[in-house]
């Protein structure tokens, strides 16, 4: 069987898949170009036969045509984050042990040495898809594995969450009847195309529709602002810290632009929020300035969106709705026991759309499922009158920063390989525009010999920018309960929180 992705682009032809700044390509654009980017991987083989390809390409056509051309030949495709040190990136590589790295010439510096120290080829994203006689393209199973999207977790550094394409097809028809998608719609696309945020929701739902999506290299609050205000974007989904942002710039404008900016966003036919919980005085602002009430979701790398608020009907402030069509949700107790309306419990999903296995780790595998099949997401919640309310994680060490998932427990482990840190620890304060702002404290060999900045520094060079501690602070001793154990509770003390 061919990929139905593939199949449906076949009938939009003529249509506008995708739109970057004044260039726009049709489905037929589409189709043809993968298909020479899969010819050009396969080279002279029948089939990628599930091999892994990372992606290192920034937002646009490129990055869109690299991705089919991947599935298209057979392959895996594991898209990298364009704003990881190498450091980060040394890790994916290392861990999903790709046969190539396709990469965009502004991204070679950060790619190219860890390439050569391992043997890996780098192919240059725009060689690619430069014509060439086109080979048989493979016939690709859908129960295949399609992508390896990195999350971090409780234990060690991030994970491959593998996801096949049966996952992510049920992941867009679940939401494509849930928020109404139709071929006319068009979308902006910022946000990073190495999450499930992007990639699914926004990219592979609009291509699965025969819909448009327009990219943005990256997110910029008065671009997205002045793109909303033609009045032509149907659709708009984002992070609760972008939203918060474009209310920011929103306030800073003058009289006659704000009118024109909040008719624009009110002309979307549905603006979502997710990744992360959106605070109430977040969507009372924004329904204030466009008239729009935004429409919180939950989902989750491993499972897609699993929660959602109506397309119509009463979206309530503070809550995730119910469940999305196909995909079964219930709250649990400690040993499984499903838990009565009004109490808090333990969110576990089960459907088409969840993932079968992170990447060659069979032991986290197994312990991130019951024995009855049910993912256990480690986030609690509480159903009242009907719809779900995200109570938060149940490890204080797994935190949200502007809707990117990160261990504090990784960030501790970097920071105490420098010689100076003897102790650490991390915690994420509450921020109403991070969601959690990554703080740590930290107890010095030779405080007179360590400054922040120096530890900042380190930081930056080893860790993506999002894990970066925002503040640092240099503590005589951690507090410790009885047993000699850090208590993050004490250690959140020391910072202030942001509320709204
Ligand atoms: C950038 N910085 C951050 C973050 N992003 N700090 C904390 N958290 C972040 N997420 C740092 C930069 O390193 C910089 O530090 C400073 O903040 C300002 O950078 P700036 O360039 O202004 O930031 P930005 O590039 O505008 O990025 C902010 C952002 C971006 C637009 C909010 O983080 C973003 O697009 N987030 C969305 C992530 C996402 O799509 N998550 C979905 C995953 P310094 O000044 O010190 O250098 S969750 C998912 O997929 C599941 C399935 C789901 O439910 O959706
Ligand atoms: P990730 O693993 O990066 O896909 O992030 C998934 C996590 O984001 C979930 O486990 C939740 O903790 C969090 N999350 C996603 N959507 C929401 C939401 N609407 N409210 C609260 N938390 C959310």
């Amino acid at each position: 069987m061919t990929l139905h992705l593939v199949d449906r682009a076949e009938a939009y032809s003529n249509r506008t898949a995708i739109v970057v700044g004044e260039d726009a390509y049709t489905y037929s654009d589409l189709l043809r170009v993968s298909s020479i980017v899969a010819t050009r991987l396969l080279s002279g083989r029948k089939n990628l036969n599930a091999g892994r390809i990372c992606i290192l390409v920034p937002p646009g056509w490129d990055y869109v045509v690299m991705l089919w051309g991947i599935w298209r030949a057979g392959g895996v495709a594991v898209p990298m984050a364009i704003s990881h040190p190498p450091a980060e990136l040394a890790h994916v590589i290392e861990d999903a042990k790709p046969e190539a790295i396709i990469a965009h010439p502004t991204l070679f510096a950060q790619i190219n040495n860890l390439a050569d120290e391992r043997g890996l080829p780098v192919l240059e994203s725009s060689t690619l898809s430069q014509e060439i006689p086109l080979c048989e393209i493979p016939i690709v199973q859908e129960e295949g594995p399609s992508m390896i999207l990195y999350t971090s977790g409780t234990t060690g550094r991030p994970k491959g969450v593998v996801l096949t394409h049966k996952n992510i097809r049920s992941q867009v028809e679940s939401l494509t009847v849930a928020w109404g998608w139709d071929h006319d719609d068009h979308i902006l696309l910022h946000l990073p195309l190495h999450h499930v945020h992007g990639i699914v929701n926004v990219l592979l739902s609009a291509l699965w529709n025969g819909s448009t999506c327009e990219i943005f290299p990256q997110f910029n609050a008065v671009e997205v602002w002045e793109r909303l205000s033609h009045r032509n974007i149907t659709l708009y989904m984002a992070v609760p810290t972008i939203y918060r942002r474009l209310i920011e710039a929103w306030k800073r404008a003058n009289s006659a632009t704000r009118t024109a900016w909040a008719s624009g966003a009110g002309a979307c036919r549905l603006s979502v929020s997710g990744s992360a919980a959106l605070p109430v005085t977040t969507l009372e602002l924004w329904e204030k300035i466009t008239g729009q009430r935004l429409l919180e979701r939950y989902g989750m790398t491993e499972i897609g969106m699993a929660l959602s608020n109506p397309l119509n009907g009463e979206r309530r402030p503070g809550y995730v709705g119910k469940a999305l069509p196909g995909i079964e949700v219930r709250l649990v107790d400690e040993v499984n026991h499903l838990v009565a309306e009004g109490e808090p419990g333990l969110i576990q999903v089960r459907g088409a759309t969840v993932f079968n296995e992170y990447w060659r780790q069979p032991k986290e595998t197994e312990a991130a499922f019951t024995t009855d099949g049910w993912f256990i997401t480690g986030d609690q919640a509480v159903v009242e009158a009907g719809a779900y309310r995200i109570l938060g994680r149940s490890s204080v060490d797994i935190l949200k920063t502007g809707g990117e998932k990160i261990s504090a427990l990784e960030i501790e482990g970097v920071m105490l390989t420098h010689p100076g840190v003897r102790e650490c620890a991390v915690v994420g304060v509450p921020d109403v525009d991070w969601g959690d702002r990554v703080c740590a404290v930290i107890v010095s060999e030779d405080k007179d010999h360590l400054s922040t900045d120096e530890l900042r520094a380190f930081a930056k060079k080893r860790l993506a920018p999002y894990k970066v501690p925002k503040e640092i602070l240099i503590v005589p001793e951690l507090p410790r309960n009885t047993m000699g154990k850090v208590t993050k509770p004490e250690v959140l003390k020391f910072f202030k929180p942001e509320k709204a």
